[in-house]
């Protein structure tokens, strides 16, 4: 028995028997895990026969001068940016920083965003986990991505004309904003699961008695990014989807047991999965039926509640093995999808028996065995779904109408599973989150990557690796290893034609600031300040020099009027801790103190033509 045989997940009182492992296995065909354990083991170091793509051959090669098929944007988990990668080539497009700064793109130093993070609560890190795009009848409409910050229980947005981050909502009474969505169809409100129980408000009342520890539910309006509303529950929140009515939202929850350590976290057989009603939440607020805390109400959705004693309940629970994780809603809306983590099986939801069952119980519509450690599961839009196995390392493809017709616990709505390469967290396939999936790619999000690229240290990659799926009906095929920084957790797709980015700003965006060559110049606006107005173009900026006195603050905006794509400038002041870009027809301002006298190269940091690197200013700061 080697090390990775131990399947106890390193948690007392959790072990998985080995027979409970050899039944998933058998499941797979026995080659495959073979195939599996060899790899998971070092072995030869070749990683069975995962790694020779057969079958289909299915190429992911985009030719050079050519444009993927996709957009992914990708989470990028406690780095606090978010990544766009083309797929099916995997390359790593951009990325847009959400919750950290950027001396790149200078986001966070400039005034607008310096200001936006101060506002967003201040903090320099966030931990985004849900990326979503916004919706209109159900599909992506281009306008917004939004993402939240489990670290600090915040909700942002990405402005997807520009690829940049536009607002950042610090929601007031949560930490750890995990489970992330829009509500389908039209992206009515962004809800968020608070994923950490504390006092409410956490005031440092109570703070020694877990039973005055409560979790919230949270909607954000999509336009003002303004807290509408909370419910606070039992347990703790994880992972949210929404059916595609409106009406549901469905949020994955552990730790029933309100415990506050692993032992007893995990003790219970059953969580319990909370269906929330948002029309009902709407109108018990409208009723005035909540707690009004830090300025948003708060409405009662726990167990014991009034508010879920009458005929139509604000918040449904519906009991579920074991610590489940996801929850995602499949394409036609008729089932949620809850993996069982602990529990080797996916409890599937009917959403359209959840508002006349009384009996919990009554809405499981089927509940495969699918492998060790399911965590998430996405879908082909072909009647299949994909779930993740963490413990397994595997992909597995199962029927979705074979498992509601079988026994709860069958293995026979498995068709398929393949080897990752390792422990992944989400799967994600071709606009899988619309009411119509494209099929054809999943990426297998991998938590590890051990051996599989070239050794850079102990803090290793993620692997996210690319399966060709097809419309479902050939086996999956693994494509391309791609290594990830960390550390993604979830990513979503949209067809490039669902976004419209503009490669030039639109000047009427930015009209009360925009300069133009004859408003450069400088302007004393009191006895300690000044405000610097200066265009950048090829190679020059629109002054050679400007003085200023020692401790002004000093504000310097920067239209680069350039008309072509492409065309950035970048302003870096050297000792000033200052560099940011502009693009074209853009305007950037920041705000800083001159303290020391002396002569200070302003330099361009794009190589933006022949003469980049004559392009240059001069801040000469004069003794006091
Ligand atoms: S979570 Cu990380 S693997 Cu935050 Cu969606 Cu499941
Ligand atoms: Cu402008 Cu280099």
């Amino acid at each position: 028995t080697t090390e990775d045989d131990d399947l106890s997940l390193g948690l007392p009182g959790l072990s998985l028997g080995r027979r409970d492992f050899m039944k998933a296995g058998v499941a797979a065909g026995a080659m495959g895990s073979v195939a599996g354990c060899s790899a998971l083991t070092g072995g030869d170091g070749s990683a069975g026969s995962q790694s020779t793509p057969s079958g289909s051959g299915a190429s992911h090669t985009v030719e050079p001068g050519e444009h993927d098929e996709y957009y992914g944007f990708w989470s990028g988990g406690h780095s606090g940016e978010l990544r766009v990668v083309g797929i099916p080539s995997m390359r790593e497009l951009t990325r847009i920083p959400v919750f950290n700064t950027d001396c790149a793109s200078g986001y966070g130093y400039t005034d607008g965003t310096q200001e936006m993070l101060e506002e967003g609560g201040g903090y320099s890190w966030g931990d985004n986990h849900h990326p979503n795009l916004s919706e209109t009848d159900g599909d992506y409409d281009g306008e917004y991505l939004y993402v939240n910050d489990k670290a600090n229980g915040r909700i942002a947005r990405v402005n997807l004309t520009y690829f940049e981050t536009d607002a950042i909502t610090d929601v007031p009474n949560m930490q750890a904003i995990h489970g992330c969505t829009v509500l389908s169809p039209d992206t009515k409100y962004v809800l968020g699961n608070g994923e950490f129980r504390v006092p409410l408000p956490n005031d440092g009342t109570d703070v020694k008695n877990p039973d005055n520890y409560t979790s919230l539910f949270v909607a954000v309006d999509p336009e003002s990014m303004e807290t509408q509303w909370q419910v606070k529950v039992d347990g703790n929140l994880d992972i949210v989807d929404t059916g595609k009515e409106g009406r549901w939202a469905i949020s994955s929850a552990y730790n029933s047991e309100e415990a506050t350590d692993i032992q007893g976290m995990t003790k219970d057989d059953r969580d319990n999965v909370k269906a929330f009603d948002i029309p009902a939440i709407e109108q018990a607020v409208e009723n005035g039926n909540y707690e009004g805390v830090n300025g948003i109400p708060v409405v009662d959705g726990t167990q014991g509640s009034s508010l879920n004693q009458g005929d139509r309940p604000i918040v449904k629970y519906i009991p579920t093995p074991k610590s489940p994780h996801c929850v995602e809603v499949g394409p036609n809306g008729d089932y949620a999808f809850i993996a069982g983590k602990l529990s080797p099986t996916v409890t599937m939801l009917d959403l359209n028996a959840l508002a006349d069952s009384s009996d919990p119980e009554e809405v499981v519509a089927g509940r495969p065995r699918v492998g060790l450690g399911p965590l998430h599961t996405t879908f082909d839009g072909n009647g299949h779904a994909y779930t993740s196995l963490f413990i397994d390392s595997q992909a597995v493809k199962w029927d979705i109408e074979a498992a509601v017709e079988a026994e709860e616990g069958s293995e026979d709505p498995i068709i398929e599973k393949q080897d990752v390469h390792y422990n992944p967290g989400h799967i994600q396939a071709l606009e899988a989150m619309t009411t119509d999936p494209d099929g054809e790619w999943l990426v297998s999000l991998n938590k590890l990557s051990k051996d599989r690229f070239l050794p850079v240290g102990p803090i290793m990659p993620d692997n996210d690796q690319l399966i060709h799926i097809g419309q479902g009906e050939e086996e999956m095929e693994l494509v391309a290893d791609h290594p990830a920084y960390p550390e993604p957790h979830d990513c979503v797709f949209a067809h490039k034609d669902k976004i419209d980015a503009k490669k030039v700003y639109d000047k009427d965006d930015y009209e009360e600031t925009y300069i133009t060559e004859e408003d450069s110049g400088v302007e004393r606006t009191g006895e300690n300040s000044v405000h610097v107005k200066m265009t950048t173009k090829r190679s020059e900026f629109g002054l050679p020099d400007f003085t200023v006195q020692e401790g002004d603050e000093v504000k310097l905006s920067t239209t680069n009027i350039e008309g072509v794509q492409d065309i950035i400038h970048g302003v870096a002041i050297p000792e000033h801790d200052i560099n940011y870009a502009v693009a074209p027809q853009d305007t950037r301002e920041v705000t800083f103190t001159a303290d020391d006298p002396g002569v200070y190269w302003i330099y361009c940091t794009y190589f933006c033509s022949a003469l980049h690197l004559e392009m240059r200013s001069r801040m000469i700061v004069e003794p006091s």
